[in-house]
C-alpha cells in the first residue's frame, strides 16, 4: 500500500481510487489515519462544505443527487469537482454503499468529477465527530471545491456531524409534526436553511408557518434561516435551493463568519479528541489490578469513592484530584 504523501499526490491528480484509500484510512482511525489527518490539516484547500439532515426518508438523498448536478453545472464559484459522505453511523461496515443512496445517485456515477462515498466509523478514537470533519479535510486537501454531507438527523451524534459543515440544510416534510420533531431533534439549533421538500404534498404551507413560528420564538442573530419548498422528485425548487445556500455563504464569507465558524468547530473537535483519549487512558486504568485493589478497598469501606479515584489517578493526571473531581 503506497504511504499517505503518495496516494495525495495521486489523488490531487484525479485518482479516485487514491482518494477512496485515504477515505478508508481516515475512517479506520489508528496511524494511518493519523497521518492522512496531518497532511489534509496541512494543506487545508478550499471546500466549502454543505450538510444536509433531516427525518429519514425526507427525501435528502434525492437532494443531494440534485445539488450535485448544481455543483457540477455551476459550482459556488463556478463549475467544479463535488464529493459526497454519506454518513451512515448505524452501519458496522465501511466503504460499504447505502444502497438506496447509491442507487438515487447514480446519475451521477460516470461522472470523473463527482466522488461518492458511504462512511460509518471502525474504531476511530472520537467517532464520527471528528472522522468527518478529517474526511472533509481530505476532499478539500485534494482540490474538491463542494462537499456535500449527507446524515439523517435522529440522535445526537448524527446531528453534531451535520452541523459540523459551512452551511447546515434541515430538510423536513409537509405535515403535522415534521417541524416540531426537528425541533425536538435539536435540528432548528443548527440549521442554516430549511427545506420542506415534497412541497407536492398537502400542508406545506402548515410547515412553513410551524417553522417561522419557530424562528420567532428563538433568539433572533444576524442570519434568519430562509425556508425553501423543494419537490426533490422532479427537481422543482433546487435552483432556489442552490442560491440560498450561495447566499448563506456570502454572508458567512463577509467579515470573520466563516473562518470563526470553523475555529469554533476545530476547537470542539480538540476537544473531543482529547476527550476520546483521556476516555481510553480510563479504560486501560479500569482494566488493570491497581483498579481492582482500589475497588476493593472502597467496597470493603476503607476508601470513599472519592478517595478511590484520586488514588487510582494519582499519577496519571497531574492533578489526580482536578478533571475527574470535577466532572
Ligand atoms: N412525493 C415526493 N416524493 C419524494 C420527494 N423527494 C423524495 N421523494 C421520495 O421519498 C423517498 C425517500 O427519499 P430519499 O431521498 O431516499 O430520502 P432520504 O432522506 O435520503 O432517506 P434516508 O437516507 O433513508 O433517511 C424516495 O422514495 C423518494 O423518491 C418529493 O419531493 N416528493
Ligand atoms: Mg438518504
Amino acid at each position: 500500500m503506497p504511504d499517505p504523501a503518495t496516494l495525495f499526490a495521486s489523488a490531487r491528480n484525479g485518482d479516485q481510487f487514491a482518494l477512496a484509500r485515504l477515505l478508508s484510512l481516515v475512517e479506520r482511525g489508528g496511524d494511518m489515519s493519523r497521518q492522512v489527518a496531518g497532511l489534509a490539516y496541512k494543506s487545508p484547500g478550499g471546500a466549502y462544505s454543505i450538510g444536509l439532515t433531516g427525518p429519514p426518508g425526507a427525501g435528502k438523498s434525492t437532494l443531494t443527487d440534485h445539488l450535485i448536478a448544481a455543483g457540477r453545472q455551476r459550482g459556488l464559484d463556478g463549475p467544479g469537482q463535488v464529493a459526497v459522505l454519506a454518513v451512515d453511523p448505524s452501519s458496522p461496515f465501511s466503504g460499504g454503499a447505502i444502497l438506496g443512496d447509491r442507487v438515487r445517485m447514480q446519475g451521477h456515477t460516470l461522472d470523473n468529477g463527482v466522488f461518492i462515498r458511504s462512511m460509518a466509523t471502525r474504531g476511530h478514537l472520537g467517532g464520527l465527530a471528528v472522522a468527518v470533519p478529517d474526511a472533509v479535510r481530505v476532499l478539500s486537501a485534494v482540490g474538491i471545491p463542494v462537499v456535500l454531507v449527507e446524515t439523517v438527523g435522529v440522535g445526537q451524534q448524527e446531528v453534531e456531524v451535520a452541523a459540523a459543515t459551512d452551511t447546515t440544510v434541515v430538510v423536513v416534510n409537509p405535515g403535522w409534526g415534521d417541524a416540531i420533531q426537528a425541533n425536538k431533534a435539536g435540528l432548528l439549533e443548527i440549521a442554516d436553511l430549511f427545506v420542506i421538500n415534497k412541497a407536492d404534498r398537502p400542508n406545506a404551507a402548515q410547515t412553513r408557518r410551524d417553522l417561522e413560528l419557530m424562528l420567532d420564538l428563538t433568539e433572533p442573530g444576524d442570519w434568519r434561516p430562509p425556508i425553501v419548498e423543494t419537490i426533490a422528485s422532479t427537481g422543482e425548487g433546487v435552483d432556489s435551493l442552490w442560491e440560498a445556500i450561495g447566499r448563506h455563504r456570502d454572508h458567512q464569507l463577509t467579515g470573520d463568519r466563516l473562518a470563526a465558524a470553523r475555529r469554533r468547530r476545530l476547537l470542539r473537535e480538540f476537544h473531543q479528541i482529547v476527550a476520546a483519549r483521556v476516555e481510553e487512558q480510563i479504560g486501560v486504568l479500569t482494566a488493570s489490578d491497581h483498579f481492582a485493589g482500589i475497588t476493593e478497598s472502597m467496597l470493603a469501606g476503607d476508601l470513599d469513592p472519592y478517595e478511590a479515584a484520586d488514588r487510582l489517578l494519582a499519577g496519571v493526571l497531574p492533578d489526580g484530584r482536578g478533571p475527574v473531581a470535577d466532572a
